[in-house]
């Protein structure tokens, strides 16, 4: 039995794209009841023109410029949350309470007291929701995973997390409006923190259990920018970099490094761990590819030493995570799949499958850690995470 899902679209921007392209697309490539209908998209009334374009390339039904309108509607059944940060507190509290299904794009929130509001609301209002921290669906990312749940690590010792960019390199560029708000703390909450270290973190504490302490630094390399809306030059209070040291409860230590002035590093996601009995690395511009050095195997029988190595597995098989839905082996599949293979995930829980994680809940921990890590920068001294 067919049943509508009716999508109303918060944003029209870089993940509105990638959230209205996955909902097209993923009754195409996965079993699922559901088909995803675009009911309803909004966007700001002094973005109009962007917001029309928007909803006729992707086929909305109609266009709204109060969200709230979209949130009320009866004819929705869930709203998709791809608004700026600031607006995730109230636009996801509202949703719960109009009783709608929630999906919400990282980061949670501006920090974690406006998250714990927002998994209140959620948890009274019993509504499905999950957080789109997209990039565990990588299918190398979930082999990692796979890879560690089998044993094939062991104990851990290191992890080391680097997620590096170059587009604010130049000080001409602007802070703040549609396309740059993200360089606006008002509006994104933190800098390279929150955008970037967020995916981070959410991938080590799913990877390696969770992070107990850590002590950090901060900089900010453009100390003013114009901002795009007001046209004045105003002080920039985002964090452009940020490092970061990392005790896990499990007993293994790591690094973490962001920034977007690495030149020449457009998307550079990388993290690798090490074990006692292999390590394995992932470098997302590069995502089909999974370096993995197996040392020793789970049952404990030593590979021989004269063909130990580095190995690169093209992570296409049919038997890797989500590879079956997609193309024959050895055909790469990229980052709009990501999102695809989320909301599958999400619409198999939605039918009574496994829980989706990361939902708010669980989100709300990256952004505990997220908050730790600015106060370390603040105020140099470790900062401890609450469990
Ligand atoms: C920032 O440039 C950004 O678009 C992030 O906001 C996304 O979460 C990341 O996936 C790609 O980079």
């Amino acid at each position: 039995m067919v049943k509508e899902l009716r999508i109303g679209m918060l944003g029209c921007g870089f993940m509105g794209k990638a959230h209205s392209n996955a909902w097209l697309q993923v009754p195409h490539f996965f079993p699922t009841q559901y088909r995803p209908v675009l009911k309803a998209c909004y966007g700001r009334q002094e973005d109009r023109k962007q917001l029309e374009e928007f909803a006729a390339r992707w086929g909305y039904e109609s266009i709204e410029t109060d969200w709230r309108k979209v949130v009320q509607r009866p004819d929705i059944d869930l709203v998709d949350v791809c608004v700026p940060n600031h607006m995730h507190h109230d636009v996801v509290i509202a949703a719960a309470e109009a009783g709608k299904i929630i999906v919400c794009e990282k980061p949670l929130a501006l920090n974690a007291k406006e998250g714990e509001e927002m998994v209140a609301a959620v948890e009274k209002a019993g509504v499905p929701n999950m957080v789109s921290f997209n990039y565990r669906r990588v299918p190398a990312i979930a082999l990692f995973k796979q890879l560690i749940d089998e044993g094939r690590v062991g104990r851990v010792f290191h992890y080391r997390a680097t997620y590096n960019q170059d587009y604010t390199i130049s000080a001409k560029v602007p802070q703040g409006g549609l396309a740059l708000w993200r360089l606006d703390a008002r509006v994104a909450g933190s800098g390279v923190t929150g955008d970037l270290l967020a995916h981070s973190i959410d991938t080590a504490e799913w990877l390696n259990g969770p992070i107990k302490a850590v002590a950090a630094h901060t900089e900010t390399f453009v100390k003013e920018r114009v901002h795009a809306e007001t046209g004045q030059v105003e002080k920039v209070t985002i964090d452009d970099a940020c490092m970061f040291l990392a005790i896990f409860a499990n007993g293994s230590i790591g690094t973490f490094e962001s920034t977007r002035y690495a030149r020449g590093r457009k998307n550079y996601n990388t993290f690798e761990i090490n074990g006692d009995r292999g390590s394995i690395y992932f470098d997302l511009e590069n995502p089909h590819i999974l370096e993995f050095f197996r040392y020793e195997d789970p049952d404990g029988r030593r590979v021989e030493s004269h063909i130990t190595g580095w190995q690169k597995i093209h992570v296409t098989q049919s038997e890797h995570p989500y590879m079956k839905h997609w193309w024959v082996p050895g055909c790469t599949i990229g980052y709009e799949h990501t999102f695809i293979n989320s909301f599958a995930d999400f619409l198999a829980s939605l039918e009574g499958g496994p829980k989706f994680q990361p939902d708010l809940h669980s989100a709300l921990r990256t952004q505990r850690v997220c908050d730790a890590v600015l106060e370390s920068a603040r105020t140099h001294q470790w900062v401890e995470i609450p469990e």
